[in-house]
């Protein structure tokens, strides 16, 4: 059924949203066939792209490493994980397509440097430890948000994120394991850790998004039971796991602030330093530029084979018409 875009409610479609509501909040999933409210589907669109495109402009500052892991084991590791976080962006445009969006079209908004992604994959990749800092930090950071929205009411979304959060925990697995053989290893790599630690650790905090008194559409989402808990509450729950993992590390979490409050049962922090996230957003982050370049540039080697999957699409479909015309 069609959205309804931007006229003045009429009585029926009150009727239709109010019913939408009773329908969410009895834990149903919504399917594309459904009728859904405009601006619940144009929410969907956004969150799902957005999504999309953090998995493929992701697997950038860890393809990074492919060619210089450390030893077979760990590149075909690597490897697997960047395979799979193209999978990701696959299940998550055909997840948006579901909506009545073109992936092409979604395409074209990121490479015009329109659609945003995660502000996380804006930094760089210098050490090896940084695929370990990377798997345990943001895959787990991803995790804590995603494993929300295998709930999520709308179906197709809720069903992609069940196959993907089950390769998340591989990649967090991977990760973690990265860090516990450097942090156990030499002085040196030791420090590598460390330093890894020192740089991922913030950013991957802002990942969860703005608090949740400047996040303007979290109200929204979690009355649809698009999200189903807040972005601070995901940010404490991703401290609460996280810091006993460094401390089992014997790393150190760069926070001063950061320590255990009995009467709240969690960790108080410092301050995020959301300037910091304000400017990565806006495209002025470490490699926000090399990041769409990269992806322009794969989009251009890739034309021929676009084009060469059209043309056979076509012949295959003329071919049919034949055959059932002779037929
Ligand atoms: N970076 O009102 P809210 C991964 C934007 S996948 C950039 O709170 P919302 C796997 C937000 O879009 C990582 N922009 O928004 C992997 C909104 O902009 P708009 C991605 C951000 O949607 C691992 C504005 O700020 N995960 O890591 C960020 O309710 C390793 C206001 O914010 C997902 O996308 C940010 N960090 O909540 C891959 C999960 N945060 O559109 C490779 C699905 C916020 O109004 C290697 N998404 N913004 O102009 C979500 O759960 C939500 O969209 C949030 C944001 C929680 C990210």
């Amino acid at each position: 059924m069609n959205s309804i875009k931007n006229q003045e409610p009429t009585s029926e479609t009150i009727r239709l949203e109010a019913r939408f509501q009773n329908y969410v909040d009895g834990e149903n999933k919504v399917e594309p066939k459904d009728w859904m409210p405009g601006a619940y589907r144009k929410t969907l669109i956004r969150q799902i792209s957005q999504h999309a495109h953090s998995e493929v402009v992701g697997m950038l500052p860890e393809a990074n490493w492919i060619g210089r892991a450390p030893s077979l084991r760990r590149k075909v590791a690597l490897l697997a994980k960047v395979q799979d976080e193209a999978g990701h962006g696959l299940y998550l445009y055909s997840a948006a397509e579901t909506l009545g969006v073109d992936r092409r079209e979604l395409l074209e908004e990121l490479l015009a440097g329109k659609a945003k992604y995660s502000s996380i994959f804006n930094y760089p990749t210098p050490s090896w430890a940084d695929m370990g800092a990377i798997g345990w930090l943001v895959d787990g950071a991803a995790i804590a948000n995603q494993v929300m929205l295998c709930r999520t009411s709308y179906g197709p979304y809720a069903r992609a994120m069940v196959k993907i959060c089950k390769e998340e925990s591989f990649h967090q697995r991977q990760g973690y394991e990265i860090m516990l053989y450097l942090s156990k290893g030499t002085p040196a790599q030791k420090a590598m850790a460390q330093d890894a630690l020192n740089r991922w650790w913030w950013p991957s905090l802002m990942m969860f998004g703005p608090n949740d008194a400047e996040s303007p559409n979290s109200a929204q989402s979690m009355r649809w039971k698009i999200k189903r808990k807040s972005n601070d509450e995901l940010r404490q729950e991703f401290i609460d796991k996280t810091v006993p993992q460094a401390e089992f590390l014997g790393l150190s979490i760069p926070d001063p602030e950061l320590r255990w409050n009995e009467a709240r049962g969690h960790y108080d922090f410092g301050p995020i330093n959301w300037e910091e996230f304000k400017q990565v957003v806006a495209g002025n982050g470490p490699c926000n530029r090399e990041r769409l370049e990269a992806r322009r540039k794969a989009d251009e080697e890739g034309r021929w084979v676009r084009e060469a999957a059209n043309a056979y699409a076509q012949k295959q479909a003329q071919r049919r018409a034949q055959t059932s015309e002779v037929a």
